[in-house]
């Protein structure tokens, strides 16, 4: 193997997501059949043994790329020399839990993880957070790994979002996924997000155009698009949880590997929640989900792309959230 091994780690490993996260990052998905991977697996002592126990599986896949597998209950031996972090362990709301409750329990966690990548992080590592509320989360460990992160290494999944966006329109349209581009994803990764589809084709036409003329007219495709659409995407977390009886587990890992393959490896255009510098009026700081392109060399915001009015207030409304989760971080003390 040519290249020296990728230091991936990976928090919550032994949680679901974590679990459907490894064999695919061993395998290649993530990162490409040419980089070998040395997994670094972080969880708290409750969930050491499940950890352990994938890494057998590991072990019994003979995956060639994959390196070694270290575990570990301390974030500064699982950040040591990091090139890659996925943030996937996190405190769940739980019953009766107020919001300003799961905040401080979240930035019990992602502080301190923030200033241990800070401190023993490669120098090239890029960091991307999945555990919710992960827009803040990614706030408060950018903030925690200063000074010696550049925050904007530091992304937030809305990928899953946007995957879902796209493969709501493709059956819409009558179309397989793969014939749609140019969808874009603004906001926080909740509820308030705004899946925006003003600028999408479909295998070139106009998505709107391709909608109304499935759906009988235009007015048709915009009723279609406020009442059914939006919210099924913004919200299909507790849809899968009503049916499949749990969280999305597969379809996550699916995301933040192809969040952190095109981060890696390029792409033209997809959505991810990053750093806001104060495009489109939103506040510098933010941990905001824009629609994004890469070459290779992190997420870069696409500038310039026109909302309307319905649009922009509606992804107004989002950031307003994002300001009141940061300043209710602030309000603890932890920014
Ligand atoms: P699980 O509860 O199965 O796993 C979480 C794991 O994290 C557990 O093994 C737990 O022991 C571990 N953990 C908790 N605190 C930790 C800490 N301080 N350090 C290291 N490990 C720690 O949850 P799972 O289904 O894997 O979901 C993980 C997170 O992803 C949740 O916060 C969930 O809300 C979030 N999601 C985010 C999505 C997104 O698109 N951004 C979609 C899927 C998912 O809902």
């Amino acid at each position: 193997m040519a290249s020296a091994p990728t230091t991936v780690t990976i928090t919550g490993a032994g949680g679901q997501i974590g679990y459907a996260l490894l064999f695919r990052i061993a395998a290649g998905d993530m990162l490409g059949t040419d980089r070998p991977v040395r997994l670094r697996l972080l969880e708290i002592p409750q969930g050491l043994r499940a950890a352990e126990g994938a890494a057998l599986e590991l072990q019994d896949c003979a995956f060639p790329l994959l390196h070694d597998v270290d575990i570990t209950d301390d974030p500064l031996t699982a950040f040591q020399g990091a090139n890659i972090a996925l943030l996937v362990g996190a405190r769940p709301r739980g019953p009766g839990m107020e919001r300003a409750d799961l905040l401080a329990a979240n930035a019990g966690i992602f502080g301190p993880q923030g200033a241990a990548i800070g401190a023993v992080a490669a120098d090239d590592v890029r960091v991307v957070v999945v555990g919710n509320p992960a827009n803040t989360n990614a706030l408060i460990a950018a903030a925690s790994a200063a000074p010696h992160v550049p925050a904007d290494r530091f992304s937030a999944l809305t990928r899953l979002d946007h995957s879902r966006a796209v493969g709501q329109l493709a059956e819409a349209i009558g179309v397989g996924p793969g014939a749609i581009e140019g969808v874009a994803i603004w906001g926080n990764h909740s509820a308030t997000q705004f899946p925006d589809v003003s600028h999408a084709r479909v295998d070139g036409m106009p998505v709107l155009d391709a909608l109304a003329e499935r759906l009988g007219g235009q007015d048709a495709a915009t009723a279609w698009l406020d009442d059914v659409f939006i919210p099924r995407v913004a919200k299909r977390g507790a849809e899968i949880i009503e049916v499949r009886g749990s969280s999305s587990v597969a379809s996550a890992a699916n995301a933040a590997i192809e969040h952190v393959r095109d981060e890696q490896r390029g792409t033209p255009w997809t959505s991810a929640a990053v750093l806001s510098r104060g495009e489109y009026g939103v506040p510098e700081g933010l941990v905001c989900s824009f629609p994004v392109t890469s070459d290779g060399d992190g997420y870069r915001i696409v500038e310039g792309v026109g909302l309307d009015a319905r649009g922009r207030r509606r992804f107004e409304a989002s950031v307003a959230e994002l300001v009141a989760e940061r300043d209710a971080v602030r309000a603890l003390g932890v920014l």
